[in-house]
Formats: structure tokens, C-alpha cells, sequence
């Protein structure tokens, strides 16, 4: 298996984006009032990207490690970083010696990184570009470099396609297509964020924009509003009185974070959005879910954002334009012209009396709507969630006033998918209940990875013995809530291997003293190599096994990493379907991770038509993941679930009568 995208090395993904960007990187800018003048979640970035660009510089191996130490030690440091170095504690830390102490004292405290830019300007950018490139690390990278000369992604593309690399000693004709195949990948998502980075800099510019004298309003629009699992750019719409506009558009080009004004004129502004963006959320002013799961994140990566200011008359045609899709807004306009009416970008208005009149001119004659809603409901709509609008029924539900009413983060009581100190995650049992129970959830499932998962050689998995022993400390936990009349339990389940043939990994009598099953793919080197028709009868024979409760992360695909395996799910969840009519419980996950978002949401409304369980799992590798069923839920609205709909949402009574706990 590969590591270096495998989601139990997760430390290397953030840097993908920061790579993907199109750009090299560069050294974050201090921060005018300090100390600190550089953040330590900066620093844990600079760290890691230090390590990468001294692989690509051919350094001493032991010099790269101990960044990347030093990176992982300062990103678990729990206090704050500030403080640890006032009183003098720094080397105390177990991974960073002298060397990096020095660098990260200099950072925080002065705001200047040392002899650090020589080493950012001397690697050539596209060498750094190239490793975003999935199945290409920095030391292959190097080699291609030293060897061919190759330095950018493009002389990568003709080197393969010209024979060039098979030949080098260690690569071969499969590293070409590989190479290839990934170049390909590469170039689909350059320039898209995924989910979470995409909100986390439209939410900040959102609350910047909001707060700039004289805007009335400010709302994000586009795919982020939607919900798109990849972002391509943020899309802001902002309302105010005319006369402020050229004022308001001084103060946004003078907001910091901005990378590059790609240009500006009277109503429209486009820019590079930088981290220093991303300062901290204004209290209460996003989904607390979203703003807690979010903080935790950073990235190296920088976006491409579009503000259109307007008057707050337009707003709300703007904001319906903006928001998309596009195929929603042709659907739109069309119902517009079946009542005689124009929609665009500023307003809705007779044909009639705009007669020739585009544009702005036109919308003079709007008829006066208050919010979208308003718009819809001229139109004989419903108000469509921004994450329904994609042309997928949507229009149909709204005029027949059917639309479903979607779930919301606070509607899930649990999951079913996370990890403890027992296989790879970093937490410990009473920490994760711990989690749990400050979410307000009734119960959470545990499901570590079973036995024969190996990493680089390395087992991840509990033995079967080590399973009976976690079972052990479960039932005393569960016993000590009931005493205490705590509505609280933990379930024990496995993410049990599915192997090539469809088989589950631990003795079936293991599996049977489980309360879930979570059956995932993790091995995908013989799935991605086999043809959809195999790998859909090896998935089907391993979910028509008694035991199995949950189909986890269905394609193993990762956003903007990996392709998923080839698998005909239409009948997976046919046959899943098929089986829950017989009483049985077949969920399938929608993994919440914003790497994977996997069940994709085309996907949900056909499981949810099957009469398929969905269950909205984090697959939390520590305290903090557990908030990532945020992502999930948006996700399972995008797929138009309702709360009845989603396993989770029922209470830890309810689960534990179906899961015979
Ligand atoms: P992205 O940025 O690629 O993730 O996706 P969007 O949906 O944010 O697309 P974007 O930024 O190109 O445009 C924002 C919205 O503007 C889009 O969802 C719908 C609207 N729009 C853009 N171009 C057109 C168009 O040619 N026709 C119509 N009807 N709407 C458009
Ligand atoms: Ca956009
Ligand atoms: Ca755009
Ligand atoms: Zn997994």
C-alpha cells in the first residue's frame, strides 16, 4: 500500500493543497502585533514543509527527520506555545533540539525565520508542484531531477510519455503510467480546495466582509455555499448602498490576507486569499460545529475569491445568482419565462416592461423581493437549500412543495466509526467517550482496525485478544454510566478488513461478539488493479455476511489523492436494500472526513430509495475528529436526507435494542 496518501499518515495530506495551488510555497508573513508574530499552527506547517524541501535538496536523511519530528511535536503540544518558550521549556519538548528550538523561538518571538528563504527560493518551485503530483514523493522527485532534469510538472508529462523514465534504474513502465495516471488527477482538482479549506477561508472572508462600514449584508455563494466537496473559487456577494461602494471596495483591497488583487472595478473584485486571512472567528458568528472543527485546521494553501458588491435592493437575485448552480439557474429562468417573467443577476421582472433592456438596466424593473425565498415563491417554489441546487429533482420537489426537510448537525446522537490508542487513533476510550458526551451524544461506537491491517510492514490492527480486552474495559465503562444513570454507552464494533475475496478479517466468533461491524476496504492495491464487476461481487459477498452491520468509506477514494476503487454501487445498495427488506441492518457510511466525504452524495438519494441506512460517521482518529460529522451532514443534506434517514440520529436506546447491545 502507499503510505504517503494512506489515511493513517495523515500528517502529509494538508501539505497536498499547499502543493496543488500551482505555486511553491513560501514563509508565512509575522503578524504586525506580536508575540507571537507567527502561530504555532504556521509553524508546525513550516516545519513539515521544511522537511519536504530538504528531501528535494538532497539533505542528510536525519536532518529531514528531525523536522518532521519536530513538526509532529509542536502540532501535539497542548499549551500554549507562547508561554512554553517564555519560561524556557521549549527543549524540554521531546523532539525538538536545539536547532529547530532556535528557529521556532526566532519565529514566534521575533517574526523572521532565520537562513529558512534561502532554502524556500533555492528549490524550484515546480519540483514542489510536482509532488503534488499523487504517487510521486520528494525523494523520487529528486532523482528525476538530478538524473533527467526534470523540474516541473509538465517536462514530468513528456518524460513519460517519451519513454524516458522506465528506463531509470528503480522506476519502470509501471511508474510511467502511474506517474501519468496521477498527472492526469493532478491537474482535474489544481486549483480546488477541498470542502473544509474552502469554508474555512470563505466563512473568515464572509465575516470580514460583514463588518466593513456601510455593507449591509455579506453572504458566500458558489460551491462553497452549496457544498461541494472540492471548491473551485469562493464566490461572495456583498449588499450595499451605492454611494459607499467605492469606499467599501477601498477597505476590502486594504483587509489583510490578501495575496494578489487580480482586479477590481465598481461592483466586482477579484483576489488571491493568503492564511493571514484566517485570524479567528468573532464568536457565535458561524455554526459553532463549523468554526471548532475548523480552528483546529491550517493549511499552506491560498484560494482564488470573487466579491460582487451590489445594492441591497439586488441582493437577493445576486446572491440566488451567484449561489448557483448553473444548471439550477437555467432551470430558474426558464420557470421565470413560463410566467412571463426575466430573471438575472439583479433582479426579476416582466419581459414586457424591460422589453430590450439587459443587465442592471433591466432589473430596474424588478419586483421587490425581500430574501431568495421571496424569488422562489414568485416562482411557485419552495425555498431551495443552497445545497439541493443542482438540478437533480430539486426544481420538481420545490413546485410540488415536496422537498425533504434536511438533517442538521445537531440531530445525530452518535456514530459508529472511530478509532482509540488500540489501532492508530490517538485518543484512549474514556477520552473519546469523553468527546462523545461533551457533544451531547447518547453513545459512541468503537471500531478499530481489525488484525490484519498492516501499514510499511507495521500491524495496526487489534488481535482478537486485544479485542476481548477492550471489551472488557467497554463493559466497565457502560456499567459505571448505568449506575450513575448516565444516558451514555460505548459500542463495540471493528473496522474489520474486507479482503480481496470478499472475506472478512478476525474468526467469525470474534466478529459475533461485536455490537457493528464496519466493513472497509484498506488493502486497494488488488481492488484498484481488478474490473468494477469483481470487486462489486467481492463487496456484496462480504456486506451478505451476517455479521456485517456497516459499509465504511465505500470507495476508498481520497479527495484530490486518490481515484476509488472501480465498484458498481447502484448494486451494492440494491442488494443492500434487498437486505435490509428481510430485517436485516445493512448501513452505508458516509465517511465525514473531509479527505474522503465517501459515500459521495450523488449516491445518497438512491440508498436512501433502497431503503438503506445512512450512517454519517467521523472516523475520528482523536477527540477533535469527532467534530468532523459536521462535513458529514452537509454531505448527507447535499444528498437530500432527512434525519429518519440517517441510523445516527436515533438515540442510544433505540440503538442499542437494534444492535442487541
Ligand atoms: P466552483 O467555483 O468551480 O467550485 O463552482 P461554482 O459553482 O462556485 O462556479 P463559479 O464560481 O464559476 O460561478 C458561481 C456561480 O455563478 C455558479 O454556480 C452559477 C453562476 N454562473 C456562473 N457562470 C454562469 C453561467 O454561464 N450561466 C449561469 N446561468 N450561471 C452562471
Ligand atoms: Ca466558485
Ligand atoms: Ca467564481
Ligand atoms: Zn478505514
Amino acid at each position: 500500500m502507499d503510505c504517503r496518501r494512506c489515511p493513517l499518515e495523515s500528517s502529509l495530506v494538508p501539505l497536498r493543497k499547499a502543493v496543488a495551488s500551482g505555486k511553491g510555497w513560501s514563509l508565512p508573513r509575522p503578524r504586525e502585533n506580536g508575540p507571537p508574530f507567527i502561530t504555532k499552527s504556521q509553524i508546525v506547517t513550516v516545519l513539515e514543509q521544511v522537511a519536504v524541501l530538504l528531501e528535494l535538496d538532497g539533505a542528510n536523511r536525519f536532518r529531514v527527520i528531525s523536522y518532521q519530528n519536530g513538526s509532529r511535536a509542536l502540532a501535539s503540544l497542548d499549551e500554549n506555545l507562547l508561554d512554553v518558550i517564555l519560561e524556557g521549556r521549549l527543549m524540554e519538548i521531546k523532539g525538538i533540539g536545539k536547532g529547530i528550538g532556535g528557529l521556532v523561538s526566532e519565529a514566534v518571538l521575533e517574526g523572521t525565520w532565520g537562513g529558512l528563504d534561502e532554502l524556500y527560493q533555492r528549490v524550484p518551485a515546480g519540483l514542489v508542484e510536482m509532488i503534488g503530483i499523487p504517487g510521486l514523493g520528494p525523494k523520487r522527485a529528486k532523482i528525476l531531477y538530478d538524473r533527467l532534469g526534470i523540474d516541473t510538472v509538465d517536462s514530468l508529462k513528456g518524460a513519460c510519455e517519451d519513454g524516458l523514465i522506465a528506463p531509470l534504474t528503480g522506476f519502470g513502465k509501471k511508474s510511467e503510467q502511474k506517474y501519468l495516471e496521477g498527472i492526469d488527477l493532478f491537474r482535474r482538482y489544481q486549483g480546488r480546495s477541498r470542502m473544509d479549506i474552502g469554508l474555512l477561508y470563505g466563512k473568515a472572508l464572509e465575516e470580514r466582509m460583514a463588518i466593513i462600514p456601510g455593507v449591509q449584508k455579506a453572504k458566500l455563494a458558489g460551491s462553497a455555499r452549496r457544498r461541494r466537496e472540492t471548491i473551485g473559487d469562493l464566490d461572495i456577494v456583498v449588499g450595499a448602498k451605492l454611494e459607499r461602494h467605492e469606499e467599501i471596495i477601498q477597505q476590502i483591497l486594504s483587509q489583510p490576507g490578501i495575496a494578489e488583487v487580480k482586479g477590481y472595478g465598481d461592483s466586482k473584485i477579484s483576489l488571491i486569499l493568503e492564511q493571514e486571512l484566517l485570524g479567528s472567528f468573532a464568536e457565535g458568528s458561524v455554526d459553532a460545529g463549523l468554526a471548532e472543527s475548523l480552528s483546529e485546521r491550517n493549511s499552506g494553501a491560498t484560494i482564488d475569491a470573487q466579491v460582487r458588491i451590489v445594492e441591497p435592493w439586488s441582493f437577493p437575485f445576486t446572491l440566488a445568482y451567484f449561489t448557483g448552480s448553473k444548471e439550477h439557474n437555467i432551470r430558474m429562468r426558464q420557470a421565470a419565462i413560463d410566467r412571463g417573467l426575466r430573471l438575472n443577476e439583479f433582479g426579476l421582472f416582466p419581459a414586457e416592461e424591460a422589453g430590450e433592456k439587459i443587465g442592471m438596466a433591466a432589473a430596474e424593473h424588478t419586483l421587490e423581493c425581500k430574501n431568495e425565498s421571496e424569488i422562489y415563491k414568485i416562482l411557485g417554489m419552495e425555498f431551495v437549500p443552497p445545497e439541493l441546487r443542482e438540478d437533480r429533482g430539486e426544481i420538481e420537489a420545490a413546485t410540488e412543495g415536496i422537498l425533504p426537510r434536511l438533517i442538521e448537525p445537531k440531530d445525530l446522537k452518535g456514530a459508529f466509526h472511530n478509532h482509540t490508542t488500540a489501532s492508530d487513533g490517538t485518543a484512549n476510550l474514556g477520552e473519546m467517550a469523553d468527546g462523545a458526551i461533551a457533544m451531547g451524544w447518547e453513545y459512541l461506537g468503537i471500531a478499530d482496525h481489525s488484525e490484519s491491517l498492516n501499514i510499511g510492514g507495521r500491524q495496526i490492527g487489534v488481535s482478537s485478544d486485544g479485542l476481548v480486552e477492550q471489551g472488557r474495559k467497554i463493559r466497565e465503562y457502560n456499567e459505571k454510566w448505568a449506575d450513575e444513570k448516565k444516558d451514555f454507552r460505548l459500542f463495540q464494533g471493528s473496522e474489520c478488513d474486507i479482503m480481496a475475496d470478499g472475506s472478512l478479517d478476525y474468526p467469525e466468533h470474534i466478529r459475533n461478539s461485536l455490537t457493528h461491524v464496519v466493513g472497509s476496504v484498506h488493502a486497494l492495491g488488488s481492488w484498484l488493479g481488478r474490473d468494477e464487476l469483481e470487486n462489486t461481487e467481492s463487496l456484496i459477498s462480504a456486506i451478505e455476511d451476517p455479521t456485517f452491520t456497516i459499509l465504511g468509506h465505500p470507495t476508498g477514494r481520497i479527495l484530490q489523492g486518490r481515484e476509488g476503487f472501480p465498484v458498481d454501487l447502484h448494486a451494492v445498495l440494491r442488494r443492500m436494500g434487498e437486505l435490509n427488506a428481510e430485517d436485516e441492518l445493512k448501513a452505508v457510511e458516509i465517511n465525514a472526513s473531509p479527505y474522503r466525504l465517501d459515500l459521495d452524495w450523488r449516491f445518497c438519494k438512491f440508498a436512501k430509495q433502497q431503503g438503506v441506512p445512512i450512517c454519517i460517521n467521523p472516523d475520528a482518529h482523536d477527540v477533535m475528529g469527532l467534530k468532523d460529522v459536521w462535513f458529514g451532514a452537509q454531505i448527507a443534506r447535499k444528498g437530500w436526507l432527512e434525519p429518519a434517514d440517517v441510523l445516527n440520529t436515533k438515540t442510544g436506546i433505540e440503538m442499542e435494542e437494534l444492535l442487541g447491545a
